[in-house]
């Protein structure tokens, strides 16, 4: 296959899997759309610019907490180590990592997107030219080979950014498992988690006054309609944000704002006025309760480091 046929057939397979997640979404009696869908091009530009919105506090403080740790956090990267990176997508806080480092074996980013994981290669091969980038093509949700060339090197996983709070409690816990699992014993995982707080701050995190996570929540609609043909009108969904203290998460919805019918190839979806589309769960840590989740999980809590105002917190976790 050409490189260009081989985009589109990729192109294609993500779309039949946006279709396949809408339609069966919407069929629920409580309808749903999976998060992941968020992150096309257009998503992405926004979820940048909502990592820098004054209401966002959670990338600026996990930033000063992994700027003020970089020196620890180098020192369990021993000579020889690998550092695994859970995602490619967050180029500031491992370039800050990389820069404290010493002598690494390699840096292994394990990302499901080809295309992600290319420009994270070409910008890490970039910045630091000694380094030698071994990309792993691959769902780190599921059991997992890394190449035979690094089977004999110590390990140190980095899975920043709080998204392990898009997973329901069971599904964060079997991921840290399967993480657990590709470290090995011994190895180390520096892990970012959301902290519990006060509710208004939490809900202004998800509901700022400029309207970018609008955007981002209700460019999941203009993607079905981009993508799929969808016939969503935009304007007659409202975004929606809000803190469930039972579950300790954020749920983010989109509101029907009136009795309307949608076709998406072919089936067709009745809304109810006020009708809600559930699009993401945020969920919240305290300290101990995510070091019981990890411990759950085969890991031993051995620090955690929170800023000054206790707002987010990094965990250094050992595989037992
Ligand atoms: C990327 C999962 C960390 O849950 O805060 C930001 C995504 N959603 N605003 C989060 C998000 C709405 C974000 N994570």
């Amino acid at each position: 296959m050409t490189a260009r046929a081989e985009r589109s057939a990729v192109a294609e397979e993500t779309r039949s899997d946006f279709a396949e997640a809408l339609i069966s979404g919407l069929s629920a009696r409580e309808k749903s759309i999976p998060c992941r869908f968020f992150y096309d091009a257009a998503g992405s530009e926004l979820f940048e610019q909502i990592t820098r919105l004054p209401e966002y506090y959670p990338t600026v403080t996990e930033t000063g907490i992994l700027r003020a740790r970089a020196q620890d956090i180098a020192a369990l990267a021993t000579p020889g180590t690998v550092l695994v990176e859970f995602g490619s997508g967050s180029s500031t806080k491992t370039e800050l990592l990389l820069t404290a480092m010493g002598d690494l074996f390699a840096y292994v980013p394990i990302d499901i997107s080809g295309a992600a994981l290319d420009e994270a290669e070409a910008r890490i091969s970039e910045r630091f030219p000694g380094l030698t980038v071994l990309p792993v093509e691959g769902d780190f949700s599921r059991p997992l080979q890394l190449p035979a060339s690094i089977a004999e090197c110590p390990r140190l996983g980095f899975f920043p950014g709080s998204t392990i709070g898009n997973l329901t409690q069971s599904a964060a816990q079997k991921l840290l498992a399967n993480m657990r699992s590709i470290i090995g014993k011994g190895g180390r995982l520096v892990i970012g988690a959301d902290l519990k707080k006060d509710v208004r701050r939490l809900i202004a995190a998800y509901n700022d006054v400029a309207g970018v996570t609008a955007a981002f929540n209700l460019n999941l609609l203009t993607r079905a309609n981009r993508e799929l043909g969808a016939d969503f009108d935009v304007t007659k969904f409202a975004h929606s944000a809000t803190y469930d203290v039972r579950h300790g998460r954020v749920d983010m919805h989109l509101v029907s704002q009136e009795e309307q019918t949608v076709s998406v190839r072919g089936h067709c979806f009745r809304f109810r006025k006020g009708e809600r589309i559930h699009t993401e769960h945020s969920h919240k840590y305290d300290v101990e309760g995510f070091q019981a989740l990890a411990a759950g999980a085969g890991w031993r809590p051995e620090a955690v480091w929170t800023d000054d105002e206790r707002l987010f917190s990094v965990h250094v976790l050992v595989a037992g």
